[in-house]
């Protein structure tokens, strides 16, 4: 068979008035350019996981939505679903299927709605896709049943037995930067997270000899990556995370990963990260103060617990060389309209060199979902492409749908503006320059 791979990406949102200011704000244009284009890893594993004897190929989707004309010429697509394209994504499997192309969708939104995915798609997926996808590839070839694929009806994926990705189908496409796993899933339990840890497993870390194997496949096709890992929170574990680091420092490159707060309790770590090229982790603050953290990590608090620590962990984290993308969720229910003028005191003050302000989002299968949906608090039930992040779709606590989006589109402004992106910046590198950085022994 002729199989392809069907990737969506770019970023979406709806609201006008947020997308017209976020065309002209400099801090705000900058990160969406950065991730913009990235291929999708779960595509290139699934490619990797193939039986032999098929022809494969990558494909994006166009910037409309639209899918590529050589995508007709295969029998099989597999398209990988979120929540906010997922009609998109629908569309082009409709457009597939009428053309008489099979069609397999899996990925974070269709693991948790097989059922309204199963009208649209002659094999839906469930869960993690490697050790499944040959199933789903042998059933196709011979057109048969049955329809649904459930990753918990196979052996769990061992991380240890991850392939390559395969990079080199991506050719010679203009992406800024490329995904590694170095793990999956994370220990903390947010009650809004729609991760991997929505895929039904526990967190698991990967072998530091596989990461460097996959970063070295990517040099292979390109000569100087950016990396950005595509994990939950990359330094649970700090012992595994400093021989991470001593791993990946030998080969030069650049990277960014999302983890959690705690890795400035550790100034070895700190060290090791930036002299392996870690240029910006992200960190999901989610709030300025504790009060509106109560009960958001259902485990043991753990948001809640350190958010008095945030400021003296960010600076330390930025006075050791790596630079901050600090998240907050606007609009969790202990908010109310001061928590605009909260977040941008909290960003200059650190000072943050990055900010990154979202909207509350419950997507499908959250504990976040279930209980504003018990609370008839969902405005647009079903509206599963206003899960961008950027756009209201339910009845905040604290201040009406009109005032966080007003308060949105007020912070935006501020935020972003030259002066405090200037800032904010300006005060990331005077604190490295004022810290005496010795340097960390890499091995
Ligand atoms: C990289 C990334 C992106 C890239 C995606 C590149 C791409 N083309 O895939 C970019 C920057 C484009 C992006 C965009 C967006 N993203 Co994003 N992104 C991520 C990130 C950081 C990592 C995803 C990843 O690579 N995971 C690793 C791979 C291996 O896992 P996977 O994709 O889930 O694939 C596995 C399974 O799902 C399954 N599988 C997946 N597809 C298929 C298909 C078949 C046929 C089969 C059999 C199996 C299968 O098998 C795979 C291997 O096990 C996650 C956060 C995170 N830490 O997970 C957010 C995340 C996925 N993004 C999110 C969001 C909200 C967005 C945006 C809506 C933001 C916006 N406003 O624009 C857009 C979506 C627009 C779009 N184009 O779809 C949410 C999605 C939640 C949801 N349930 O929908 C996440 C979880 C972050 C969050 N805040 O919660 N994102």
């Amino acid at each position: 068979m002729r199989i392809g791979f069907l990737a969506m990406s770019g970023i979406r949102a709806h609201d006008p008035e947020l997308l017209a200011l976020g065309l002209t704000l400099p801090g705000f244009v900058e990160r969406s350019r950065a991730i913009a284009s990235l291929p999708s890893l779960g595509l290139l594993y699934l490619a990797a996981c193939t039986p032999r004897g098929h022809d494969l190929e990558y494909f994006e989707a166009e910037g409309d939505g639209s899918e590529p004309r050589a995508v007709y010429s295969c029998d099989l697509v597999a398209i990988s679903t979120f929540s906010a394209q997922v009609f998109e994504a629908y569309a082009i499997a409709d457009r597939l299927r009428a053309a008489g192309v099979l069609v397999a969708m899996g990925g974070l939104h269709v693991s948790v709605l097989p059922s309204e995915a199963a009208a649209h798609a002659d094999y839906v997926i469930v869960g993690e896709g490697e050790a499944v996808w040959p199933s789903v590839v042998d059933t196709a070839a011979r057109r048969g049943q049955p329809a649904t694929f459930r990753a918990s009806d196979c052996a769990p994926v061992d991380v240890a037995t991850l392939p390559v990705p395969q990079y080199d189908l991506l050719g010679s496409r203009p992406y800024n930067r490329f995904t590694v796993q170095t793990s999956r899933g994370c220990p903390w339990r947010c009650d809004f997270c729609a991760s991997t840890v929505m895929l039904g497993q526990r967190y698991r870390k990967r072998r530091v000899a596989d990461v460097v194997r996959d970063i070295e496949a990517i040099m292979q096709v390109r000569r100087r990556p950016f990396i950005e890992f595509a994990d939950d929170n990359t330094f649970v574990d700090k012992t595994w995370g400093k021989e991470l680091c001593r791993a990946i420092a030998p080969l030069r490159i650049h990277w960014f990963t999302e983890t959690d707060i705690s890795v400035a309790d550790d100034p070895e770590l700190l060290m090791l990260m930036r002299e392996s090229g870690c240029r910006q982790v992200l960190i999901g603050l989610e709030s300025p103060s504790g009060g509106p953290l109560q009960g958001v990590e259902a485990r043991s608090n753990f948001k809640k617990r350190t958010a008095d620590r945030y400021v003296e962990a960010l600076r330390r984290i930025q006075a050791a060389g790596v630079t901050v993308n600090g998240c907050f969720i606007l609009g969790l229910d202990g908010h109310t309209p001061t928590i605009f003028e909260e977040v941008l005191a909290f960003a200059r003050a650190v000072p943050l060199y990055d900010v990154q302000i979202t909207i509350m989002t419950a997507f499908p299968g959250t504990p976040l979902y279930e209980r504003l949906q018990r609370e008839h608090r969902i405005l647009a039930p079903g509206r599963w492409d206003l899960c961008t992040l950027f756009d209201v779709n339910y009845e905040p606590r604290g201040m009406s749908a009109r005032e966080l989006k007003e308060g949105i589109y007020w912070l935006t402004e501020r935020l972003y503006s030259d002066e405090c992106t200037d800032f904010r910046r300006r005060g990331f590198f005077g604190a490295v320059r004022r810290a005496q950085r010795p340097r960390a022994v890499l091995c």
